[in-house]
């Protein structure tokens, strides 16, 4: 319940911090203590509209700021996040339930990402090539887009937005931003950051509320011609027809189900530091969390005893205390859905190692805590095996050989991360080419992108997009070709 004491937050449109048009709120709260953070506008399609407006206003301007000049902005905010680091490390433990070290790696992210962006403010390099005919210059050139909607979850509530708003901006587009609804005052902050930083009003805005009135608004609405969202499969695909009446350009970023490969040349240790920081980091609530654990015949048993061992140390709690290993899981309903795979789990007969309950003990039952959680003898083809669960449960499947690893770990629909351990030079290059997915690790585990490269997956993860690196430009600009024939005369391509 909101107190006298309680935070009250708002939209930002148009350069003005704005209460939804019906006067509407919701609240958040932090998993592990249950305690309030915050109230919140709960908007509706008229807010979106009015945000459109907005950033389709500052988008005439916008595009025509030179580059280098836009990012000298971005530079100033990637300073700001880099001063408020330790603010939004704490209000994201607070609000997101990730332990300290795991929140302000989120934010650097961002500082990364934000820096990076900046920087490509003075390339946003176009190509030139030479011309089929004598006398005629050629080139292609990036344009912005116009506005984009940005729609983003609540796991990495600072470095998510980043990736998107970052590009959005210095490419020269404008921006309506919906965050999570479990992490709205993370959203907030990010945004107050670039108006510290002098953006100007209008070129980024923020509507707080639900996927289904703001996030549905936004995607529909047929001035956003770029839509950018990470999310689940389910709410990808209806974007993705949500989006289609107009044709829009829609960049999916959705789930995984990672495997970590581990042979038995592997360096064992390794291996199980790789994992455990992979299953349970974020307690398994990141989209290249290691969810499945492939291992071959002589590490198999050895890997289950040394993993069982490592988890049960692990120390649950409110991860502004340092010696906490594991935060809490998002919400209520993130938390029921992690034990109902248990017991799916269970039913379809793998056998249970450690963990698959809910956590109420030394004072954990105000919060949503789960134990990490090992199933051993799992069936590639089981749910447990296939579907996305989104906490700390990983399944270990056996395997013969290289080859069977490697199409157990292809046999899935989603294609985010993938790894392998071995010290098997040929095994490496295989798994590099074989695996099925758009980031492969080799002797690391399934997290740990870094913000220059592309991020982003293969089959039902996502729809042929990346985000992250130069390939988020391609995304956010459209290519122009331009000719210039300097001859005075026609000259007819493919003919003369
Ligand atoms: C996500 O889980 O949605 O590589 C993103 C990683 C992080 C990003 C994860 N740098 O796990």
């Amino acid at each position: 319940m909101a107190t006298a004491g309680t935070k009250t937050y708002q939209n930002y449109i148009g350069g003005e911090w704005l209460d939804a048009a019906s006067g509407e709120t919701f609240e958040s709260s932090n998993p592990a203590t249950g305690e309030l953070v915050g109230v919140f506008p709960k908007s509706a399609a008229e807010d979106v509209d009015r945000a459109v407006d907005a950033a389709r206003t500052a988008y005439q301007s916008w595009r025509l700021v030179p580059a280098p000049k836009r990012a000298e902005i971005l530079f100033r905010v990637g300073q700001r996040f880099l001063d408020a680091k330790d603010e939004l490390t704490e209000l994201m433990v607070e609000e997101m339930g990730k332990v300290r070290a795991e929140a302000g790696g989120d934010v650097q992210e961002a500082i990364d990402m934000t820096y990076y962006m900046a920087g490509e403010g003075r390339r946003l390099f176009g190509h030139t090539t030479p011309s089929e005919m004598p006398d005629k210059f050629q080139m292609s050139v990036r344009q912005p887009v116009g506005v984009v909607g940005v729609i983003t979850p609540w796991n990495f509530p600072i470095a998510i937005p980043s990736w998107k708003i970052a590009p959005a901006l210095v490419c020269g587009n404008t921006v309506v931003f919906k965050p999570a609804t479990d992490t709205p005052a993370l959203g907030e902050r990010f945004v107050e950051i670039f108006e510290e930083a002098g953006l100007p009003a209008g070129v980024l805005n923020i509507v707080h509320g639900g996927g289904g009135t703001v996030g549905e608004r936004l995607v529909k609405h047929p001035d956003v011609p770029l839509i950018s969202l990470t999310g689940s499969r389910e709410v990808g695909i209806k974007t993705a027809q949500n989006g289609a009446e107009y044709l829009k350009h829609i960049h999916l970023e959705l789930g995984g189900k990672n495997a970590i490969i581990v042979m038995d040349d592997a360096d064992l240790d390794l291996a199980v530091d790789g994992i455990v920081w992979s299953a349970f980091g974020t307690s398994g609530q990141r989209c290249t969390a290691a969810s499945r654990v492939i291992a071959t015949g002589k590490v198999y048993d050895q890997l289950q005893s040394q993993l069982v061992e490592r988890a049960e140390g692990l120390r649950l709690g409110n991860g502004l205390d340092e010696d906490v290993q594991i935060g809490p899981v998002i919400n209520r309903s993130a938390l029921d859905k992690i034990h109902s795979y248990t017991e799916i789990g269970k039913r379809e007969g793998a056998k249970l190692l450690t963990g698959g309950e809910i956590v109420t003990d030394n004072g954990l039952d105000k919060g949503n805590f789960y134990r990490p959680t090992i199933f051993a003898d799992v069936d590639p083809g089981m749910r447990i095996a296939q579907e996305e669960i989104f906490g700390p449960t990983t399944a270990i499947i056996p395997a013969t050989d290289v080859d069977e690893a490697i199409k157990i770990a292809n046999g899935i629909e989603y294609g985010l991360s993938s790894s392998i351990f071995t010290r098997d030079v040929n095994k490496a290059f295989r798994a590099i080419r074989d695996l099925n997915a758009g980031i492969t690790y080799i002797n690391a585990g399934t997290i740990g992108a870094e913000v220059h490269l592309p991020f982003g997956g293969t089959k039902q993860t996502g729809n042929g997009h990346r985000e992250a690196g130069q390939a988020a430009l391609d995304f956010y600009t459209e290519w122009k070709s331009v000719y210039v024939d300097y001859s005075g005369k026609l000259q007819r391509a493919q003919i003369d």
